[in-house]
């Protein structure tokens, strides 16, 4: 019998957490049980506890195992993927380097704890802002753990991008094809559709070039501020279904005609510098991915790409003086 997929998954007790750990529980990465290992701190760990006493409610038949811990070597230990999705958000008054300080705390003791603790087979993706940083932070902190195991989330913008092309062609989602997030998971990212397909015909001979600089761009590129100020906190269910669908992808592969979008570990593809955690194309299978190669890059996704890359290599100099990595 196959063991349950062991998943270690932190910001238990926040509102990612509250959508994403019963879908995962109710099988949405696939057919194998799983066996969750919720970490959060301390002082949360009594409404973790409460999360937990709903998913033992939900009697998901494929959740094999439950445990609660606010360490996070116990979280990991043996864990075949690891979801880090809490972190310390932005407070009032707070500077970047205090933000990348407050962060670097966290993801450099999750990168050890991982780094000694996890499985062989171990993914981690980091869902938690700033995730690129976030994910370079943690990787450089586990240098056992082969670099190409570690990935940072963009799928929710590339998630959010397909579903406006997919809105202003009048199409389905699933007719949306080969849409690509370079960069950041920030407000420089660059949601390139320049490769993209609409039922096989290239997007860009459906919309015009005005729609996609001065309406596709900035809607997707800013559509969290945009869900804050109609929600009034910041997107959660869709984070959630992202952070699976990625999960998912990387796990069981991609289809055969279409990518998806990773931040990675930069191989020097594409001018990227190497080991920037940066989004790119990717094919995934077999549990590894692939950054689709030989793309061409016009003038203008290129200066888009390299200003939010130059915005990746600005965090990575600041968390290298903070001596984080
Ligand atoms: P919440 O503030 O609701 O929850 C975060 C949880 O993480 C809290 O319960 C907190 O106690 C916990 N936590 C903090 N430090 C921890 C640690 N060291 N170990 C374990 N748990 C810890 O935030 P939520 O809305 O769930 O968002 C979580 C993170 O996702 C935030 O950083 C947020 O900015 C980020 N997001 C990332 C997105 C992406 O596409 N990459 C989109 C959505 C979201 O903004």
């Amino acid at each position: 019998m196959t063991a349950p997929l062991r998943i270690a998954v932190t910001g238990a007790a926040g509102q990612i957490g509250y959508s994403l750990l019963f879908r995962l529980a109710a099988g949405a990465l696939g057919p194998r049980d799983v066996d969750l290992r919720l970490l959060e701190v301390t002082p949360a760990l009594e409404k973790a506890e409460g999360v937990a006493m709903e998913l033992v409610d939900g009697a998901f038949p494929q959740l094999a195992g439950l445990a609660l811990t606010d360490d996070p070597r116990v979280a990991f230990d043996g864990a075949d993927l690891a979801l880090l999705v809490g972190a310390r958000p932005r407070t009032a008054g707070m500077t970047r380097a205090d933000l990348l300080s407050a962060n670097g705390a966290i993801f450099t003791a999750q990168g050890r704890a991982l780094n000694d603790a996890a499985g062989d087979a171990v993914r981690v993706l980091v869902t938690g802002n700033p995730a690129n940083t976030n994910a370079l932070i943690t990787q450089q902190n586990a240098p056992d753990v082969p670099a190409d195991r570690f990935s940072a989330l963009t799928r929710l913008d590339h998630n959010r991008a397909v579903a406006q092309l997919a809105q202003k062609t009048g199409s389905p989602v699933r007719a949306i094809t080969r849409l690509a997030i370079w960069g950041n998971h920030s407000a420089t990212q660059y949601a390139d559709l320049s490769h993209a397909l609409v039922d096989g015909r290239p997007a860009r001979d459906l919309v015009d070039r005005a729609w996609v600089e001065d309406d596709f761009l900035p809607t997707v590129a800013n559509r969290g501020t945009a869900v804050i100020q109609a929600r009034g906190s910041s997107s959660a269910a869709s984070a959630a279904s992202a952070t699976i669908d990625a999960a998912r992808d990387w796990l069981n592969g991609t289809g055969p005609h279409d990518w998806t979008s990773m931040a990675v570990v930069s191989d020097g593809s594409y001018g990227v510098p190497e080991g920037l955690v940066s989004s790119f194309p990717v094919t995934t299978s077999d549990g590894r991915w692939a950054i689709v190669p030989d793309l061409a890059i016009d003038g203008f996704s290129r200066s888009r790409i390299d200003a939010s890359v130059a915005e990746l290599a600005a965090e990575r100099e600041a968390v290298r003086e903070l001596g984080l990595i």
